[in-house]
């Protein structure tokens, strides 16, 4: 067997830079580069192997830990789970940091490779700068922290175990049923350490990504319950998305008739304009996929894990006799809501759907019913978008938005208000034109995921919508942006304060508390009351400019159109700052949420928000 002597940090480099991914015949790198943030932990390790080679990974120095991840998660979710990056830090707090970002590529499914650095194998030194020192346990370190977080964790305790553990880390990351994150502990002192390195190891290695069909029997019983189905409903997820299979859905619903909702993660499975597309379903869905799920005799979910948002906490699809069949790729999700598992990828399984159904489809009244409310829908967008108000109205700022954004480009959101109105009112032209982060809905993950994408479509303009309150979370990729020359349109949409939780808050009875800029000296903190003299004298804008970014300030639609038209001309990122009003919502529409409220409270509010949830809570149903 040939080897190379390298350092296990040298082999680690070598190999990720030569793995691809392969499916329908395309071939890619996998990995489109490192980000990192070095220390102690890192620096001398995964730092000089970069140095050393770096053309075999580019590298991009971050500002942020948790930061760097959401980027990683960006990219990966951009390019449908085919690409991913690297993420080194040191040890302690800058891997700690990546904790949040673990949890959020995980919960969306996506894949991330995260290689925070950890103490002495050795021992020696005990206990290093930032070492959680337990006395119950020697082989616990803060990393232990990612092991409920990531899909795959392991701790190269020895420089040869290297070779294991980065196999292990490939197969799960492009797995499509397992990925997520995966964590490669990497001891400070055993980066260092060398090895005789396999040459095969280090060769260019090509993971193929099948298109697996489900079980023949399983499928026919899946084409016996909807043959037999009258009002039969899909609910498209980002399985759609990332499978590519939205040619095929099409094709499929033009053939069938039956119409599409789509969750957050799948939005953009349609067209918005489509005569199926009824837009997004669940808590945050028009209502025209809500009335249509409200009667829907079969539901087939296609790539979705069923989120609360999308099941509006069990209370959309109120049917008595609702059957579910679940097209996905994770047999974990298909099994849910007691469906009809179709476990496979999703656009061999559709197009397998497309020849089993042949001849079939819903009826013509249906299939009108169900055009007659995505137009009535698109009416209702229409009306919001030109809502005119003073200041802005948020669903205007959208609606300007999109207008300036070519079919192509991509919106980039995570958390706040923005996401349930971006999943309403959002006219997506195009599969991958949507990208809201709505697994984790991290404050802070606009920008920094924004940056991901960017990186993966060069090619597209990329704007992010991103809130006053997510701005100041986690706004420092921003600076990652203008060292990378990487354009981004940000609308920066301020209302002073959390306008999401405070709404909920109101609705809920606690009447906005804690979640508005002001001064303490003016009474209880936050409480939500009309006059806004004494807000904060926050300035983001001035922050971003700070930053670098170039900076423009819209007070009106005119001047945010106007912004947008401007930020066209530009290289680098741009902040649009536009203030808008807290209280003109997009409102719900015929869907609700789970939040419990107190069962008991001396504040009369709250006892009658507590007698409306116990009402509402009786339309919950178990689909067991
Ligand atoms: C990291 C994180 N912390 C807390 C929350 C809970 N949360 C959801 S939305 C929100 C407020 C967001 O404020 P902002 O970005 O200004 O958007 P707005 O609600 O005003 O539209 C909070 C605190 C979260 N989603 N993520
Ligand atoms: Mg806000």
């Amino acid at each position: 067997m040939k080897t190379v002597r390298l350092t296990a940090a040298q082999a680690l480099v070598r190999f990720l830079a030569a793995q691809h991914v392969e499916r329908d015949g395309v071939e890619r790198r996998f990995f489109g580069g490192c980000f990192g943030i070095f220390g102690h932990g890192n620096v001398a390790g995964i730092g000089e192997a970069l140095y050393e080679s770096p053309e075999l990974l580019t590298y991009y120095q971050a500002r942020n830990e948790q930061g760097m991840v959401h980027a990683a998660s960006g990219y990966a979710k951009m390019l449908n789970r085919l690409g991913a990056f690297v993420c080194t830090t040191s040890i302690g707090p800058g891997a700690t940091n990546m904790v949040t970002g673990a949890a959020l590529a995980t919960v969306n499914r996506l894949p991330v490779l995260l290689l925070p650095g950890d103490v002495f194998a050795s021992r020696g030194p005990d206990p290093v700068l930032q070492q959680l020192e337990a006395p119950w346990a020697g082989d616990v370190s803060v990393n232990d922290a990612f092991r409920p977080v990531s899909r795959y964790f392991d701790r190269i305790w020895r420089p040869e175990q290297v070779v294991a553990s980065a196999l292990q880390a490939m197969r799960v990351l492009v797995n499509q049923a397992e990925t997520g994150a995966v964590t490669l502990a990497f001891p400070q002192d055993v980066q260092t350490e060398a090895l005789e390195v396999p040459e095969s190891f280090l060769a260019t290695r090509v993971w193929r990504i099948p298109r697996a069909l489900p079980d023949e029997s399983a499928l026919d019983r899946a084409v016996e319950l909807i043959r037999s189905a009258k009002r039969p409903l899909i609910v498209a997820g980002g399985g759609v998305v990332y499978s590519e299979a939205t040619d095929a859905l099409r094709a499929f619903c033009e053939r069938t008739g039956i119409p599409v909702g789509e969750t957050q993660a799948g939005k953009g499975s349609l067209p918005y304009d489509h005569p199926s597309s009824l837009g997004g379903i669940g808590v945050t869905g028009t209502f025209a996929a809500n009335r249509l799920a409200a009667d829907a005799d079969l539901v087939l979910g296609i790539g979705t894990r069923w989120s609360d948002f999308t099941t509006a906490s069990k209370t959309a699809f109120r049917n008595p006799g609702v059957r579910f069949v679940n097209v996905n790729v994770a047999d974990f999700d298909a099994a849910k809501h007691a469906g009809a598992a179709l476990v496979g990828d999703a656009r061999a399984t559709v197009e397998r759907l497309t020849e089993l159904l042949d001849g079939w489809a819903v009826d013509d009244s249906y299939r009108e019913e169900s055009a007659r409310l995505s137009r009535e829908w698109d009416a209702e967008v229409s009306r919001l978008y030109a809502l005119e108000h003073d200041p802005p109205a948020q669903s205007a700022v959208i609606g300007a938005v999109n207008d300036a954004a070519r079919p192509q480009d991509v919106v980039v959101c995570a958390a706040g208000s923005m996401p349930g109105d971006l999943h309403k009112l959002w006219r997506t032209r195009d599969p991958k034109g949507y990208h809201v982060e709505y697994g984790y809905s991290c404050m802070g993950y606009e920008i920094a995921g924004g940056l991901g994408v960017k990186l993966a479509a060069p090619e597209r303009e990329v704007y992010v919508l991103v809130g006053d309150g997510s701005y100041l979370m986690l706004s420092s990729e921003l600076v990652t942006a203008v060292q990378e020359r990487l354009k981004l349109t940000i609308v920066l949409v301020d209302n002073r304060g959390y306008s999401s939780i405070g709404s909920l808050s109101r609705s809920l009875g606690t009447d906005g508390f804690g979640t508005i800029y002001r001064y303490r000296s003016n009474g209880a903190l936050g409480v939500d009351s009309e006059s806004s003299t004494d807000y904060l004298p926050v300035d983001l804008a001035a922050n971003a400019e700070s930053l670098g970014a170039k900076v423009i300030r819209a007070a009106t639609i005119e001047e945010l159109r106007a912004g947008l038209a401007a930020a066209k001309d530009e290289a680098g990122p741009v902040v649009i700052a536009v203030e808008v009003d807290r209280h003109e919502g997009v409102p719900s529409y015929e869907s609700w949420w789970d939040v419990p409220v107190a069962e008991v409270s001396e504040i009369a509010s709250v006892r009658e928000a507590r007698e409306q949830y116990e009402a509402a809570r009786r339309n919950e149903r178990s689909h067991v």
